[in-house]
């Protein structure tokens, strides 16, 4: 058949499908068939009206009550009109059928609530008035009206929501309603300054397009997107970004006049207020500080159950999920708080594909679904349902092996169970545990930032990176400026259970510079082959990531006061890996990997110390040469 015939067919057939559509009337689904759906605007005790949608079952008005759900968002509620339907609604599909009443609010200044935005709010303990408000007050002030005036509520509220939505759901629990007795914050946000847009200084250039969602102002309520996200010229977001140079060139893809603005680009163009507090808040000054919530977690003496949820292989708020568990666990008087971690990436656990896996990296089948079924389901039906007390049957910490593919729970996290092992960085690439001699010459590498080495592989133009995080680093491992040291074969397992510290030794023949280290399991050769494998690449030596984090130089010491690095100086450098739970099997090796460039993952640190890297000139970049010392060394928590 010619290619034109083709096109024409399926042109046809696109005309005689669109035809049918017309005709054909959408089937109500699942939650049109079996809730009834209201829309209603909220006065919050300063008058501001939110905007919710509730969708009640049935079944309720056969004086059946039902507890209350509430998932506050700034990523809308939609779809708006009491007669379009969600197609899912809830958690978990179990939960969605098991009865609920759930809420969707968009929060303060977002879409159709009315109101002022302000991202990453921050809280304001002993309110003093009606006009002191904060996403702890709107919460309680919405809980309190849909529980006097949503009929067949059985009294009890439960929150929940992922990453922004999970940020909401920790809110909640500050100065709670009484009617709210569990919230399960899932990959919340936790700080801006060390989740998505920064790690440890550096700037998520990654991110670059998300920065859209959150900056423009809308002066009304709305229910389409008054903000847009850039579009970048080139898909080869390596390039593109390299050929970009310092980052002030990107400005102008966020100086641009609101949508519903039909005037030229003037003098009072709309700037995107987020990418300018961005720019000018280089440092964790106040700004960022004001809107940390997981410092306020320790505080708060709300009797709230917790559970936190999150992946191990989250790219985007891996911080703010180990330190919203870490501070609520810190609240003694919170009594009931839990961890639930899986193998899953930002969000996967509200996905079910069946064969589950992270990027290249199998993981086994239907672990949302069990997560879902057995888990998150439990915790709401025994606090909302039942007595709520503190015998839930769930453990303090559910986790998912991420070497050997099983859930295990403790009583603890991380388990009692463990011990430190250091590993220092020696040369010829070995991981020893003894120390070699101070006097131990330093391993050097030259770090041109003409070349940076790349985050990944294949990297492609996504929203936010994900599958980078279990990807396969032979790539980088064969670069003369990645540095590579690893065990001879493991001649047992060895089980990595809790955060890992990198306290590196180094110099720099700059005043700045990032040092980043990855925590690397080896496969060997004859690993067994999973058929489920994407692009079926086979595990046979394949070097898979398993934690990353990068420190910029200048925040060694503080992320509030950048200090220069001192040219030649042999200068420590701490990095914080957050938790890891996987057996390295016998046979594998542990490898560590260090460099100084991670593009375009990160920004290009200029490797000479400037006030503001936002700021600075095509001249301030320069390449360096790099020392790593042998005492440089690494702390792990191993299971016994
Ligand atoms: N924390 C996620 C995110 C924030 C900003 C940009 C892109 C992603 C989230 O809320 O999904």
């Amino acid at each position: 058949m010619t290619h034109i015939n083709k096109l024409l067919i399926g042109f046809l057939t696109i005309l005689l499908v669109g035809c049918n559509t017309t005709q054909k009337t959408e089937k109500p689904n699942y939650v049109q068939q079996h809730f009834n759906k209201q829309e209603v605007s909220i006065a919050m005790r300063d008058g501001v009206k939110l905007f919710v949608s509730i969708y009640t079952p049935k079944d309720a008005s056969k004086n059946k009550t039902y507890p209350i759900l509430l998932q506050r968002t700034p990523y809308s509620c939609q779809p708006y009109g009491a007669d379009k339907f969600r197609r899912r609604i809830g958690p978990n599909q179990t939960m969605m059928k098991e009865g609920y009443i759930v809420v969707y609010e968009d929060v303060r200044g977002r879409w159709m609530s009315e109101g002022t935005y302000d991202n990453m709010r921050p809280y304001i303990p002993n309110k003093k008035d009606n006009n002191q408000i904060d996403e702890s007050s709107d919460t309680y002030d919405t809980i309190d009206w849909l529980i006097k005036n949503i009929p067949n509520n059985n009294g009890k509220v439960g929150t929940w929501g992922i990453s922004y939505p999970g940020f909401y759901t920790s809110y909640s629990t500050l100065d709670a309603h009484p009617a709210l007795k569990a919230a399960s914050p899932q990959a919340p946000i936790g700080d801006f300054f060390f989740d998505d847009f920064h790690h440890n200084g550096a700037f998520l250039l990654s991110y670059f397009r998300a920065i859209g969602l959150f900056g423009a102002p809308k002066d009304t309520p709305t229910d389409t997107a008054w903000y847009k996200l850039p579009e970048l010229p080139s898909k080869d977001q390596y390039q593109f970004f390299l050929d970009a140079g310092p980052i002030k060139n990107l400005n102008k893809y966020y100086e641009y006049t609101k949508l519903d603005n039909t005037s030229k680009l003037n003098e009072t163009s709309v700037k995107d207020f987020f990418w300018d507090e961005i720019v000018n808040h280089p440092n964790y000054d106040e700004n960022w500080q004001k809107k940390s919530l997981v410092g306020h977690l320790k505080k708060d003496s709300s009797k709230v159950a917790t559970m936190v949820v999150g992946g191990w292989y989250d790219a985007e708020d891996l911080y703010g999920t180990f330190e919203t568990y870490k501070h609520l666990e810190a609240n003694k008087s919170n009594s009931y708080n839990t961890m639930v971690i899986g193998p899953w990436s930002h969000g996967g656990w509200a996905r079910e594909r069946g064969k589950h896996s992270v990027g290249n990296v199998y993981f086994g089948d239907s672990i949302s679904t069990f997560y879902q079924k057995n888990i998150e389901t439990k915790f709401f039906h025994h606090f909302l349902k039942n007595t709520g007390d503190d015998n839930s049957g769930l453990p303090e910490a559910y986790v998912y092996n991420t070497g050997n593919n099983k859930w295990k729970t403790y009583p603890v996290w991380p388990p009692k169970s463990t011990i430190q092992q250091t590993f220092y960085l020696e040369e010829n690439q070995t991981l020893s545990r003894s120390a070699a001699a101070k006097t131990a010459k330093p391993i050097k590498f030259v770090s041109d930032l003409t070349k940076p080495v790349p985050y990944s592989e294949d990297i492609k133009t996504v929203f936010t990176p994900r599958k980078y995080m279990t990807d396969d680093q032979r790539f980088a491992a064969r670069r003369p400026d990645v540095l590579v040291y690893q065990t001879p074969v493991l001649e047992h397992d060895m089980t990595l259970a809790g955060d890992i510290w990198a306290k590196l030794q180094v110099a720099t023949t700059g005043t700045d510079a990032d040092w980043v280290v990855k925590i690397i399991d080896v496969y060997p050769a004859d690993a067994e082959e999973n058929k489920s494998m994407q692009n079926h690449l086979k595990m046979s030596n394949y070097h898979m990531m398993l934690r990353s984090e990068v420190m910029r130089g200048k925040f060694r010491k503080s992320f509030s006061h950048p200090e220069a690095m001192i040219a030649n100086k042999k200068t420590e450098i701490d990095i914080h890996l957050q938790d890891v739970f996987h057996t390295l099997k016998k046979g594998h090796r542990l490898q560590i990997q260090v460099q100084s460039t991670w593009f375009p993952l990160i920004d290009l640190n200029p490797q000479t110390f400037v006030e503001n890297i936002y700021k600075a000139d095509a001249a301030d970049f320069k390449t360096q040469t790099h020392s790593v010392y042998q005492d440089s060394k690494i702390i792990f928590n191993v299971m016994n």
